[in-house]
């Protein structure tokens, strides 16, 4: 039984290892490479015309990839994706961008992977859908006939339904959840949440973890994303002994300072600019630091396309010069931010030789940088995890120095407690830590996810709800609602029962997250 993975974006892996930026791509590939099956989704090239997707073999797992134009990169990628989804889904309302034509877009894209995606199908597969670019396509594969067990894994956090209210057509979007047989989130509070939208919305019901909408049940439930905690140990223990010239050059311009080191996209949800301001005002309180400690911000730019990104780049810029010029000296700069990636190799050995790890986003799905952090220290010596209350991760890692973001002088407080914090009560929290983190590594994350999948309640001959009579979509889209069809299966052999899918594990083994 094959596992069919479909992500917005696919990179077909060279045959060398290349620094990668998004949490996304380094977590499924990992998952991926460990099952074998096929990866579907955008090649991340843009053409004039699209046409069948180009199909390669990597090892175990096979990439279909298919083009887009440039109207469906504005309109479903640039667009809807990025500029009102990704905001809404932070709780970003006054940076929401709605537009009829992307929204419009959004939803072509989604019907064209769908019937790309069936031409690729077997009876038995079992799907697994990532993230907000690609909620609707359950739907659409359903709507086509698709009897297969689909699961969606949303990445990002899910907010209240008063926040997720604001969206024009936000019931219409929300109904197409319940095409799937198993919605996974990161935490407690966004399973809530996105049971709430779904009650207010749609009319949905809640038996325990189950959420029924007419006549399909939809099991939702929160598994919280990890990494590969024994290889970023080792990498990290390794980083120790490198010679490379980013280790290196790290150590010699460091010297005796300390270090505090903060990794994320560049976007505004990450808290960058904020984390700046804190750590400005932390030397401001306390100048007897000036000197003793710098911050290494990594920062690689992403989606710079979007009028958002462009300005934080900006603004990271503008705030990290003037912190410097009013409180460095002639043999110190205090705050150094690096806008590009650096290989996984240079990164642990950065979080190694970083006495804070300092992750403040204003609003995370999980967060893997905090969880990277803790798996790079060394046992005998660790360094101490700064941790916005708002990222997934604080659900599960509650011995790290818990955050507001939007409080500069907190987390200012926090840097400098975290930096005087003693050897012993270091260790007492990076224990317990790394034992969270270990229990709950990535073959967790995939084997508990997948074995649910597997064992999912039997599927109901239900086509979901069609979008809303009332939208009216450009292009002629109305998207009117067409009376349920007989299901059909994949290529047309008949669709039947899935049994489990050969994973190791049952549902859901190791700790759950603190809600
Ligand atoms: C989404 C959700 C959720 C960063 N800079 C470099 C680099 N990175 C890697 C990090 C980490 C990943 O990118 C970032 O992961 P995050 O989880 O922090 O954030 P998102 O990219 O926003 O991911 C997030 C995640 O999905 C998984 O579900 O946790 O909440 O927003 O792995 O190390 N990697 C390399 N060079 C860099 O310069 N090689």
């Amino acid at each position: 039984m094959r596992l069919v993975i479909v992500s917005n974006r696919v990179t077909i892996p060279e045959r060398s290892e290349k620094a990668a930026a998004g949490g996304l791509a380094v977590a499924l590939r990992e998952a991926l490479e460990k099952q074998g099956g096929l990866w579907f989704g955008w090649s991340g090239n843009v053409r004039e015309a699209t046409s069948a997707p180009n199909v390669v073999e990597r090892g175990n797992v096979t990439y279909a990839v298919t083009d887009l134009t440039e109207a469906e990169r504005q309109s479903y990628y640039l667009g809807f994706s990025n500029r009102a989804l990704w905001p809404l889904m932070h709780y970003r309302l006054g940076l929401t961008e709605f537009s009829r034509t992307d929204y419009a877009g959004y939803l072509a894209v989604n019907r064209r992977f769908a019937k790309a995606l069936i031409g690729l199908l077997r009876p038995d597969d079992i799907i697994w859908i990532h993230d907000y670019h690609l909620i609707p396509l359950a739907a659409e594969l359903r709507r086509r006939g698709v009897g297969n067990r689909i699961g969606y894994f949303h990445h990002i956090p899910w907010p209240p339904a008063e926040v997720f209210g604001a969206l024009p057509f936000a019931s219409t979007l929300a109904s197409t959840v319940a095409a799937y047989d198993l919605v996974g989130l990161q935490t407690q509070t966004d399973v809530t949440n996105l049971m709430g939208c779904l009650v207010a919305m749609c009319g949905a019901s809640i038996n325990g973890s189950r959420l029924r909408v007419g006549r399909r049940q939809t099991q939702v439930q929160a598994f919280p994303i990890g990494i590969d905690v024994e290889a970023f140990r080792k990498l990290a223990a390794a980083s120790v002994r490198s010679a490379t010239t980013p280790l290196k050059a790290t150590r010699q311009s460091l010297g005796e300072r300390k270090l505090v080191v903060g990794v994320d996209r560049l976007d505004y949800s990450k808290g960058i600019v904020q984390r700046l301001e804190a750590f400005g005002q932390f030397l401001r309180s306390h100048p007897d630091q000036r000197g003793r400690v710098g911050l290494l911000q990594i920062a690689p730019p992403s989606r710079s396309d979007v009028p958002e990104y462009a300005e934080l780049d900006r603004q990271s810029d503008e705030v990290a010069g003037r912190l410097n010029a009013a409180l460095g000296e002639f043999d110190w700069t205090p705050i150094r931010v690096v806008k590009k990636a650096y290989s996984r190799n240079a990164l642990a050995g950065f979080y190694r030789r970083a006495q804070v790890g300092l992750v403040t986003p204003m609003r995370d799905g999980m967060n893997l940088v905090a969880k990277e952090y803790v798996a790079a220290q060394d046992p005998a010596d660790p360094g101490v995890l700064v941790l916005s209350r708002f990222a997934g991760a604080a659900h599960q890692m509650g011995e790290a120095l818990i955050v507001n973001p939007f409080d500069t002088h907190e987390v200012a407080e926090a840097i400098r407690t975290a930096l005087a914090m003693p050897k012993s009560e270091r260790v007492r929290r990076f224990e317990k830590l790394y034992d969270t983190i270990a229990a709950t590594d990535i073959g967790w994350w995939t084997r508990s996810y997948l074995a649910v999948l597997s064992g999912a309640a039997p599927l109901e001959p239900e086509i979901v709800p069609g979008p809303d009579k009332s939208v009216k979509l450009p292009q002629g889209r109305s998207g009117s609602r067409k009376p349920p069809q007989k299901p059909r299966s994949a290529g047309g052999v008949p669709a039947r029962k899935l049994g489990p899918v050969g994973l190791r594990g049952s549902a859901p083994a190791g700790p759950q997250p603190r809600s």
